[in-house]
């Protein structure tokens, strides 16, 4: 069966594909249903908007943006739909990520954008949040997801106790 596309992942650049490919893995892992598009705020801002627009209607209820360097794409999403934004600030490049952490999340007032940290632990971090976003209205999803948080905190105190 097809699986419902709830969650829109965006990202600037085909550059962006090795971090914001993390957001995917963990989608997929809890079976949640996604699109992914490669997209910029400033090479194609009229597609960025259409996307945005339509998303709430097209049954999204969740995006998440990815994007490095001068790093507006989860603002710009966020100027143009009520639905949750999550932002994930890209690393790499001349300043290692600040200058995509600082657009992202230096935000005015009234245009909320949620912003993770740089690079992978952001990727991972973002599907996750998406997904307990997902989980107020589904019981099954928030189950699997203190599932998982049990037994990521069961493996940490098994691998604790160190024989050196
Ligand atoms: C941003 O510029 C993208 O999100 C990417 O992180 C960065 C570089 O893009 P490319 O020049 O690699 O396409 O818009």
């Amino acid at each position: 069966m097809t699986k419902a596309v709830q969650v829109c992942v965006v990202m600037g650049s085909k550059s962006d594909l090795p971090v914001m490919e993390h957001v995917t893995k963990t989608l997929k892992e809890f079976e949640v249903g996604y699109e992914v598009r490669i997209l910029s705020a400033h090479r194609t801002p009229d597609a960025v908007l259409e996307l945005s627009r339509s998303a709430k209607e097209r049954g999204i209820r969740v995006l998440i943006a990815g994007a490095g360097g001068a790093a507006h794409l989860a603002g710009v999403i966020a100027s143009s739909t009520t639905l949750p934004v999550l932002g994930v600030p890209i690393g790499g490049g001349a300043l290692s990520g600040m200058d995509a952490l600082l657009s992202t999340v230096q935000m005015p007032g009234g245009v909320p954008v949620a912003t993770l940290a740089i690079g992978i632990a952001g990727a991972k971090n973002a599907a996750l949040l998406a997904l307990q976003i997902l989980a107020l209205s589904d019981e099954k999803l928030a189950q699997r997801l203190a599932d998982f948080k049990q037994k990521q905190a069961e493996k940490i105190i098994s691998e604790s106790i160190l024989d050196l």
